[in-house]
């Protein structure tokens, strides 16, 4: 299991394909595992493989091109030696990441889709070995809509109540709080009010029992906050976030930034020990 006695940096390692090259498959397997390995020398603790984007509009991706992308990636994401976590809903890409070396299954839609919460249970519950982490996400209908018009009675509630049944749900079938994530999902089916609220208060969801992820890293709250309008241009406002849900409880940050990240966690685990 992840040790959690301080918060981990997750970095994300996106398989998608380069609009600016004709290298095709070979070209995106080594252009991810390039960054993979930069993340890792900058200090990631564990690395998450996404093949399709989840960004608001997002298309699905077919099962066969899914599994082109991140299972080469992932294989050697696992060759550097550290946790892998597979950013994925489709029960075929979850068991064939569990054999090909994965450590932890990322959901955003919290293992609710067909087949998928058997597929996480035997990747969880392996008859031999250690089981898989499973990370259970909070999200307001789907990428495709998530963004028009979310609405809550009581964001915070209605998320933590969300999460505690998936928490349940998992606990009932035997699966160990040490091998739950739990993530509000910054960003899913969320306005910047919304956001910020879940932020401000994400003590709440940490009272669960079950470590927490945050995902806030150059989302488009931080460029609303900070006026920046291209992703890459939110460093700063994603540190300081980062920084916050780690005073709040985060034990994993999911991040872009790592080497950033791991400076400014730096300063807040010194002010915490009173030394550097
Ligand atoms: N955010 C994205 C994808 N996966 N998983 C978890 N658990 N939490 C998150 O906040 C989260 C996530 C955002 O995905 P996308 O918009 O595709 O961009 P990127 O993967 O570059 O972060």
């Amino acid at each position: 299991m992840l040790a959690l006695n301080r918060p981990l940096i997750m970095g994300v390692v996106n398989v998608t394909p380069d609009s600016f090259s004709d290298g095709g498959h070979f070209l995106e397997c080594k252009k991810a595992l390039e960054r993979a390995r930069q993340l890792v020398d900058e200090g990631a603790d564990i690395l998450d493989v996404g093949g399709e984007s989840s960004r608001p509009g997002a298309q699905p991706l077919p099962l066969n091109e899914e599994l082109r992308r991140v299972l080469p990636v992932l294989e050697g994401c696992v060759r550097l030696g550290v946790p892998v976590s597979v950013d994925t809903y489709k029960p075929e890409v979850m068991r064939a990441s569990a054999s090909a070396g994965a450590s932890m299954l990322n959901d955003i839609w919290a293992f609710r889709r067909e087949g998928a919460l058997k597929a996480a249970l035997e990747a969880a519950l392996p008859a031999s070995g250690p089981g898989l982490a499973l990370c259970c996400m909070h999200m307001q209908r789907d990428p495709a809509t998530m963004q028009d018009d979310p609405a809550y009675a009581d964001v915070v509630s209605e998320v933590a109540a969300f999460l505690a049944a998936r928490v349940k749900c998992f606990a009932d079938a035997g699966v160990p709080s040490e091998q739950l994530v739990i993530d509000p999902g910054f960003g899913f089916g969320k306005t910047v009010t919304h956001n910020l609220r879940l932020l401000r208060e994400l003590r709440t969801f940490a009272s669960l029992d079950v470590p927490l992820l945050a995902g806030l890293s150059r989302k488009s709250t931080i460029g609303a906050i900070t006026g920046r309008e291209r992703p890459q241009d939110r460093v700063i406002g994603s540190v300081a976030a980062a920084m916050i849900a780690a005073q709040n409880g985060a034990k994993i940050l999911r991040v872009h930034d790592v080497a950033a990240t791991r400076e400014a966690l730096a300063v807040l685990a010194a002010v915490s020990q009173g030394s550097p």
